[in-house]
């Protein structure tokens, strides 16, 4: 593509370039900006193609017949560049379109001090999105507004709306009633990061289910209070957490981390998992690690010892950092069924209630059963809905074959 016909004037100066290598360019779509000493100029571009590599850069002096990109042409598989400095492809016609002077009829005329100078496009554009391009301090060469600005002001625009409109939605409730101040402790601030990251950023979803674990508890309460004499805990929690390590192995595309700026995902081989403790502080969620190489009793004795450093205020920032997934079990209190938020960068937090007996029909009769309710949120990014529901099924299988002698395995 070359620099048209510049209507009488020897040289411009290059202001803008409007596109990039790779870009698709439609007819018309104006390629580069170009000044005079009173004039501005696109250079549009005559059929659909696609640009291959751009010759010049803002600031560099061209005349007309300089190359100024190679493009290839739209159902056309050669790439062309012609210019003073390139050989003339055969098809030179489109070229010739392309420097159609009557496509610079939008040039527009800069009067001194009427504020700062701007391509056709840019203007246009401008024009399209509502923004005063007076009102903006141009950061292109000599002062130009750029594409940038435009879009810099319209996100300024947004930005400003979006904080407007938080303000209008906070009302000070010292306004409506008594109340009193407390200051947001560093735990619950931490918190509130966090969760309102992973809200805003993970695409969640939470899948429901149900597991029978009558079995497993009856093996629970054989071994409960011999190992309370060894001042072991034997809570259902720990059984979870070593289901969840063995659920994460054999399935690993679920304990993956998404890098979303980069758009990679990662997937663990390693099996820390965390799990929520609600402290007088707030919620803190320490990391038990490689639970796949813990038994049953080490995962208890371990979740004895974390949840009492956590309540003291003891544990370390190291502690509670690098989890493949978490649990949040709030079956010691109660409720059915919730909609746990994953912890970014992890794709699963496994929400467990209380477990109740319930009327089970098994086909014949209806039999009671203990069945604990189940709430898996997944990042939807990463984990596909079918995924997920395997991936719990899985899960459920995992824990109930826990019953069959699983304490030192
Ligand atoms: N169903 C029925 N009973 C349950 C149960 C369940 N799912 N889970 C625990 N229980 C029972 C326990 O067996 C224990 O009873 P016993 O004393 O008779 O054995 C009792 O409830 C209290 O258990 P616990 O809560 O002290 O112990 P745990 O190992 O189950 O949980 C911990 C430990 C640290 C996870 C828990 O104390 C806690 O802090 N939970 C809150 C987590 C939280 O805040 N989550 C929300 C975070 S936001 O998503």
């Amino acid at each position: 593509m070359v620099i048209p016909d510049l209507g009488g004037v020897d040289e411009v100066t290059v202001l803008e370039i409007l596109v990039s290598a790779g870009d698709e360019l439609e007819v018309d779509q104006a390629v580069m900006s170009l000044e005079s000493e009173k004039a501005s100029m696109d250079v549009p571009c005559a059929q659909k193609g696609r640009v291959i590599e751009v010759l010049l850069k803002p600031g560099d002096r061209v005349k007309e017949g300089d190359a100024c990109l190679i493009w290839e042409v739209e159902g056309e598989n050669k790439s062309h560049a012609v210019g003073n400095q390139q050989e003339a492809p055969e098809e030179e016609e489109n070229f010739v379109q392309m420097a159609d002077p009557s496509r610079l009829l939008g040039a527009s005329k800069q009067a001194e001090g009427s504020g700062p100078s701007a391509s056709p496009g840019v203007r246009k554009l401008a024009r399209t999105l509502g923004v005063d391009i007076q009102a903006l301090a141009g950061s292109g060469l000599y002062g130009r507004v750029t594409l940038d600005d435009i879009a810099g002001a319209v996100k300024a625009r947004l930005n400003y709306v979006k904080s407007d409109q938080k303000q209008q939605v906070w009302q000070d409730p010292t306004k409506f009633g008594p109340c009193e101040e407390l200051a947001f402790g560093k735990i619950k601030k931490a918190t509130a990061k966090a969760m309102s990251e992973s809200w805003s950023n993970v695409v969640h979803v939470t899948q429901f289910e149900k597991v029978d674990i009558t079995g497993l508890e009856a093996y629970r309460c054989q071994h409960k209070d011999a190992l309370k004499q060894q001042s072991v805990r034997l809570t259902l929690l720990a059984f979870i957490i070593k289901a969840l390590g063995q659920t994460l192995q054999k399935q690993p595309q679920i304990n993956a981390s998404y890098q979303s700026e980069a758009q990679v995902l990662w997937i663990k081989k390693y099996y820390h998992i965390g799990f929520a403790v609600d402290t007088p502080q707030g919620l803190v969620v320490p990391v038990i690690r490689d639970v796949d190489q813990c038994s049953v009793i080490d995962i208890a004795k371990a979740l004895g010892s974390m949840s009492k450093q956590a309540r003291d205020a003891k544990l370390s920032p190291k502690d509670m950092v690098g989890a493949s997934a978490t649990v949040s079990s709030l079956g010691g209190i109660g409720g059915e069924y919730f909609t746990p938020i994953v912890s970014q960068p992890q794709s699963v937090i496994l929400g467990v209630s209380r477990s109740s007996t319930q009327a089970v029909w098994d086909g014949q009769s209806f039999q009671p059963r203990l069945m604990l309710p189940l709430s898996l949120s997944y990042d939807h990014r990463v984990i596909d809905g079918a995924e997920a529901m395997r991936f719990l099924k899985d899960f459920c299988e995992t824990l109930q074959a826990l019953e069959h002698g699983s304490l030192g395995a």
